[in-house]
């Protein structure tokens, strides 16, 4: 060969490892996340229990192809590699279970990760030309509340600009209502106001007390600053006690010394190191993303719950707009390239339900979804049980065959009920005259000899990891 034949050949070669490279990328970072309660715990746990399951050839996941096609060798937990960040309690969650009598995994309420390595026969080329065809894919699981995404909006925002906001929504009565004790803690409070510290805190606390309030009472989500309400590791920290200013502002520019600038230069503080260090430190290391939903809660606690879910919903999917769009995309730089939105807790309604269900997140999740498309990300929505409580059956009720779910309450009462028909979009007047009966079940016993029973999970698994897995 001459010279000049071996040329385009070594640089065929070095193409083809750069792409082998690129295409045999063995590491996934999948964040889960979505509002408190909307089953991230649970989804995990599950998760990781049925990749476990699989390894061992217990499978019960047909739509995950490699598994169904017999290609996993196994799946184990690895030790992570970001020492700093908290471990997710898998064993625990397990252990929850697996319990007598079973129980939910108990609630988490910051960050976590776990690491997982999965091996598999390969049928990619690259990875017979690289000898062998068993191949290895890592994956970082990583647990975060949505209600840090909610803080995004206030990199943009000034002090004064964000108590403004919260003036606004508090143009509604039932929140003024509520909000109450918080603005009238101290009588003549101005912008004038020496700082103090302990009137600081008792702010903060009155405020924060607030948000869960009208999280309680009013299923309200649209929560700023996320981490009042879930403070991870800030719990009690001086970063978190501030308030938005609903008083009387500084007649003049606010004197150093004043409470409202204090309380600015936290907000400021709150600003950078928390929400910008979060999107920088871990959001931007994300590859893949789940949003779980819960889809059902709004349905019984009325139609204001439900526009504030959806409302909520669209600000926290603002964090997946950054394509080339993105005026934050400068800052932290994200490469999410797959975004799943699962409707949790589908074993909560009859399987004839679950296209309405499917619709229902549709609705909650539209712009988001088509934001995130539009940014060339792959997006896709589904339902799904994490683990499955409920189990149906199908009994004549008045001459026709009529579906109930049956399970065991919370409180260990037996339930067998036909929760009612979901509408397929914003529930309308006549929905809200017939509400779907809430329900809330407790794990079914299981006997440990094989997996847990789910709905669906291998439909998330083949979206999320199906590609990594060729
Ligand atoms: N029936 C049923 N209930 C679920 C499922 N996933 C979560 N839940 C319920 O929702 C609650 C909150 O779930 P959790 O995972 O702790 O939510 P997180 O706050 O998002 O982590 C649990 O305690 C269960 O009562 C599921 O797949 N099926
Ligand atoms: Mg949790």
């Amino acid at each position: 060969m001459t010279l000049f034949d071996r040329r385009p050949l070594h640089r065929l070669q070095q193409q083809l490892s750069t792409l082998a490279e690129r295409s045999l990328d063995r590491h996934v970072r999948l964040a889960v996340t979505g509002l408190s309660r909307s089953g991230k715990t649970a989804f995990i746990t599950a998760l990781v229990h049925q990749l476990e399951q699989a390894g061992l050839q217990q499978a019960r996941l047909p739509l995950w192809q490699v598994s169904a096609s017999g290609r996993l060798l196994g799946v184990r937990r690895v030790p992570q590699q970001h020492h700093h960040i908290p471990s997710f309690g898998y064993e625990a969650g397990l252990a929850a279970l697996s319990g007598e009598p079973p129980a939910w995994p108990a609630p988490t309420r910051g960050l976590s990760e776990l690491r997982l390595e999965l091996r598999y026969h390969s049928r990619h080329p690259l990875w017979r030309h690289l000898g062998g065809d068993t191949a290895q894919l890592f994956v970082e699981i990583v647990d975060y509340p949505g209600e840090w995404l909610l803080d995004l909006p206030l990199l943009q925002q000034s002090y004064g600009q964000w108590s403004q906001q919260v003036r606004e929504q508090l143009a509604e009565p039932a929140l003024l209502a509520l909000a109450q004790p918080w603005l009238t803690l101290e009588v003549g409070l101005d912008g004038e106001r020496r700082h103090d510290e302990a009137l600081a805190a008792s702010l903060a606390q009155a405020y924060t007390a607030y948000l869960h309030e009208a999280k309680a009472t009013l299923g309200r989500q649209l929560i700023q600053p996320g981490r009042f309400v879930l403070p991870g590791d800030y719990a009690g920290a001086p970063v978190l006690q501030f308030t938005p200013w609903l008083w009387p502002a500084p007649r003049q520019s606010a004197a150093p010394d004043s409470l409202y600038a204090m309380f600015e230069q936290r907000f400021e503080h709150y600003k950078r190191h928390l929400v910008a260090g979060f999107y920088h430190d871990h959001f931007a290391s994300f590859d893949r993303q789940v949003v779980l939903v819960d889809c059902l809660a709004p349905l019984q606690q009325g139609p204001a719950a439900w526009d504030d879910l959806t409302q909520t919903l669209g600000l926290l999917l603002q964090s997946f707009q950054y394509g080339q769009s993105g005026w934050w995309r400068r800052l932290f730089a994200p490469r999410i390239d797959r975004l799943l939105f699962a409707a949790s807790k589908a074993d909560h309604v009859t399987p004839d339900q679950h296209g309405a269900l499917q619709a229902l997140l549709a609705s909650l999740t539209q712009r988001g979804r088509a934001q995130a498309r539009f940014e060339g990300i792959q997006v896709a929505s589904q339902v799904l049980a994490s683990v499955r409580a409920g189990q149906f059956h199908t009994l004549t009720h008045a001459g026709k065959p009529l579906t109930v779910i049956e399970g065991t309450g919370l409180d260990g009462s037996p339930v067998a009920l036909f929760p009612g028909d979901l509408p397929t979009g914003r529930p309308d007047a006549s929905y809200w005259q017939a509400p779907i009966r809430p329900l809330a079940l407790r794990p079914r016993p299981w006997d440990q000899t094989g997996p847990l029973p789910h709905l669906r999970l291998d439909q998330a698994l083949e979206f999320l990891l199906g590609d990594k897995l060729r």
